[in-house]
């Protein structure tokens, strides 16, 4: 390959856009606005600026990403190739000046234009291309193999519509579609160059040799996006690719459509546009699962066929040796979403390249990993024989003879494991419903399988996983989730960046994270407390005006801020966490007025996105809104207590309430949430953690230490007793629970009908089981743990040094530690800085 033409070291100094003196700044961002245009022409307004900007910030980015792709180019290393059906990566302008470290340059850049810059990154939409926490992770280990200067890649969709926008309207949540290309993106690349052609359904044609081939159907072609991902101080910059469907010119019937056929003309091309056309694509109906099925394929397929092309591109005329794809090439699963990349890589191994079974499936085996990211038995993906024999037939007759060689060798090596045979195999033949177990086909099929929290991965091999485990010890491993220190401290608090920076006097803690131990001898120091608590109280004001802004409640900053921001879901317990502040609300409501005075007063946040069909979810959030009504104007107690819904949590809606919280809530039924990430966001941020044993708050719990974090209910062992005797009657409610659900049904906070919702607590829930999350048996102790958190909060001095101590042990939980791991102990890749 050339090298690039054009290099900005050829160009002179004068007309260098990469220049980095404000003035020069300033000068690129108006060539931008002039002659990069998208409006019209003199119109200079905070949108116009901001894409102005964020051309300009592009323009530097290129040159590091071209740079880097060269470099990878010429080292050949072994690179990893993640993939994802969900990114969620928020807005990126404040993240590229500031891993470019042109921050205060850009600043006066555009002061010198008549803007600050602080508003123009608000002109951003969050491009959010996934759901929640898995999304998100995606996001945060693009961002830290890039600052480890780690040869990796992102592959994904790139959605017409990301996640819907929430709105909360009388009826509670509403959903319309989150356009993030309405106009368009800055940070995205076409290549025009980069095409690969995708089968749906179709049939298998065999070869008078025996070969077998994918022929017919209908042919979609995969045109890639790339995303520049740069980097925190290193020319590093690396590509998220993203897979937009289209078809091809020939696909347009001009005849049909000269005939007045206007929509039988252009068929393949609407069905092209459905492919990438929204996120998740409901799956109630049998077309909407077939959707999410090709979403699936698609991703796998292209990405499959661009990672064989570099691996021949790079061997540049050199012999092509198969066996050594797996010394060059590292794929991740990210979850079971795309599994169909082993059946794929096989099917192009056998039948495109002409290997045999053993080769094929030995090189595979050595390059695909699986990252399990739930044990919730509805989210374990299987998919219909019958669905996956029509859209890809090919694919299933490759998976029936994986499914017959695994079931063969262990009737050959393992008679002990035989009764277990029909629940470890990949397809579960049921003639009701025949199914494809994705799970089982990535635990046979991946070299390396791992959960994301230690408690996680030990259900993986105690529970899930169990009966593989004595077949292949070494395969199961355990990667704490991590999240990037950059965006969620370093840009999104500055004021605490700078604290922390002054008192460790090194900022080097960005990039390594342990340093944050170092505040641990200084958490006494009355000095450090009070900047510490100003950095607080600056980012409480800036988000108690967003509330105001986005909700019209005014909260007052001199409370304390309790937030609990994730997807609402029974298993994560908003619902307890709204009893909770029911039964505060009525207790205030109880008290005198002199009483009242000794009552700690908060300000409960909650915020979150429920499933546009899950209804118990639903009722959540119209429960925490009417609570809200209620509370907030009462003026006897609202004072000591305000109930806020924070409407459309998103990317950078957390990158506000993070900084401004003082107590989050993570407090899922306990072996339910695989890990959560935003548990280690909130601490990072000095934020105190009310909580349950399960996922990473056990780490964090460990890390922080025990006497910084507020602990209640039951433990992951003692959850299947506790259903248990909650089934056979034997459990006692505490009459707190009692009174806080009747106070609901009482009519306390409106009209709407909580019968059905509150009705899941007792005998009803929709699983089948009373209240099967423990709502009732955590109740007790989750009061406690709040009524504990009062009395802390009252001691400032107190309460301060446990903040700095929870920033102070939070250092594990970088994305780059957690990278690192990855790299070393699955992928087996290393470091390829750009000189
Ligand atoms: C997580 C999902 C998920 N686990 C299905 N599973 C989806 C499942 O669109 N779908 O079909 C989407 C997402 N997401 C989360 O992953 C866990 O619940 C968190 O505990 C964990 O922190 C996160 C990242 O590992």
């Amino acid at each position: 390959m050339e090298k690039p033409k054009g290099e900005a070291s050829k160009i002179p100094a004068a007309a260098n856009p990469l220049a980095e003196e404000p003035t020069k700044i300033a000068s690129n961002i108006n060539y931008h606005a002039n002659f990069s245009p998208h409006f019209s022409p003199f119109k200079f307004e905070p949108e116009q600026a901001y894409y102005a900007t964020a051309e300009s910030v592009r323009d530097r980015l290129i040159r590091n990403w071209n740079e880097t792709y060269l470099h990878f180019h010429r080292k050949n290393p072994k690179q990893t190739y993640y993939l994802s059906m969900e990114y969620l990566q928020g807005r990126a302008l404040t993240n590229a000046i500031g891993n470019l470290n042109v921050q205060s340059a850009y600043a006066e850049a555009l002061n010198k234009l008549g803007h600050e810059l602080e508003n123009i990154t608000e002109q951003e939409k969050d491009a959010a291309l996934g759901n929640g926490g898995l999304g998100r992770l995606a996001s945060c280990f693009l961002d830290s193999m890039a600052t480890l200067n780690l040869p990796a890649w992102g592959y994904g969709l790139r959605y017409r519509y990301g996640l819907f926008k929430q709105r909360i309207g009388k009826d509670g949540q509403e959903e319309t579609a989150e356009d993030w290309l309405e106009k368009f993106s800055p940070w995205e690349v076409v290549r025009h160059d980069v095409v690969y052609p995708v089968r749906f359904f179709g049939h298998v044609h065999v070869n008078p040799d025996g070969s077998r081939k994918w022929v017919d159907g209908e042919v979609l072609q995969a045109l890639a996006y790339d995303v520049p991902i740069p980097g925190y101080k290193t020319k590093n910059t690396i590509s998220l690719r993203l897979w937009d469907a289209k078809a091809s010119s020939e696909d347009f019937n001009l005849f049909k459509f000269n005939d007045g056929q206007y929509e039988p003309a252009a068929q393949l091309h609407s069905r092209a546009q459905q492919i990438c056309a929204v996120l998740y694509p409901g799956d109630a109906t049998e077309e909407g699962k077939l959707l999410r099925l090709k979403q699936q394929f698609f991703l796998c397929s292209a990405s499959l066929q661009d990672i064989i092309f570099r691996f021949k591109e790079r061997k540049q005329g050199a012999e092509l040796k198969w066996s050594e794809f797996p010394t060059k090439v590292a794929v991740q699963m990210n979850d079971t979403h795309p599994t169909l990349a082993i059946p794929e890589l096989m099917r192009l191994l056998l039948d495109e390249e002409g290997l045999g079974w053993d080769e094929a499936w030995d090189v595979t085996t050595r390059t695909v990993a699986y990252t399990n990211h739930t044990v919730l038995p509805e989210a374990l993906e299987k998919w219909s024989q019958t669905v996956m024999w029509k859209l890809l037939p090919r694919h299933m007759e490759i998976i029936q003879e994986i499914d017959k060689r695994f079931i063969d060798m262990v009737h050959a090596t393992r008679t002990d494991l035989e009764s277990k045979i029909p629940t470890m195999c990949v397809l579960d033949n049921n003639p009701q419903k025949p199914v494809v177990r994705m799970a089982n086909l990535c635990v046979v099929s991946g070299h390396t399988v791992n959960g994301v929290a230690e408690l996680h991965s030990d259900i993986l091999k105690n529970e899930l996983f169990a009966d593989y485990v004595s077949l292949w010890p070494s395969k199961f491993q355990n990667k704490t989730n991590g999240i990037t220190p950059r965006r969620w401290l370093k840009f999104c608090s500055p004021e605490l960046s700078d604290i922390i920076t002054k008192w460790l006097k090194t900022d080097e803690w960005a990039t390594n994270l342990d340093l944050l131990v170092g505040l641990r001898k200084l958490a006494d120091d009355a000095k450090l407390q009070e900047e510490w608590a100003s950095a607080k109280m600056a980012n409480k004001k800036r988000l108690a005006q967003y509330i105001e802004h986005v909700t019209g409640v005014k909260i007052d900053p001199n409370t304390l801020f309790d937030i609990q921001v994730k997807r609402i879901h029974e298993y994560k317990r908003q619902l307890l966490n709204i009893l909770g502040a029911i039964y505060r609300y009525k207790k205030l409501k109880e008290m005198s007025p002199e009483e009242r005075k000794k009552a700690t007063p908060r300000t409960v946040m909650i915020g979150g996105k429920a499933f546009a069909t899950y209804t118990n979810a639903k009722r959540i959030v119209k429960l925490v809104n009417d609570v809200g009504a209620v509370v907030n104007t009462d003026p006897e107690v609202n004072s000591y207590l305000k109930v806020v819904f924070v409407p459309n949590y998103n990317v950078s809606v957390a990158e506000l309430l993070i900084p401004g919280s003082e107590l989050s809530q993570h407090i899922s039924t306990a072996g339910m949430e695989a890990s959560g990430t935003s548990n280690m966001k909130f601490s990072l941020n000095g934020c105190l953690i009310i909580g349950t044993l399960d996922g990473a708050n056990v780490e964090i719990r460990e890390e922080i230490g025990q006497e910084n974090f507020f602990l209640f209910g039951a433990t992951a062992d003692e959850v299947p007793k506790l259903r248990k005797d909650r089934e056979n009657g034997l459990f006692k409610p505490d009459p707190r629970f009692e009174e806080a659900k009747k106070f609901i049904r009482s009519g306390a906070f409106g009209s709407y009908d909580y019968n059905p919702l509150l009705d899941s607590l007792e005998g009803n829930s929709g699983y089948g089981r009373a209240d099967y999350f423990l709502v009732g048996h955590d109740f007790a102790g989750y009061l406690d743990a709040q009524a504990r958190v009062d009395e802390a909060y009252k001691d400032r001095r107190k309460w301060l040094k446990m903040s700095i101590l929870s920033t102070a042990g939070s250092g594990k939980f970088s994305s780059d530690r957690t990278i690192a791991q990855y790299a070393k102990e699955i992928w087996k890749i290393e470091e390829c800085r750009v000189p």
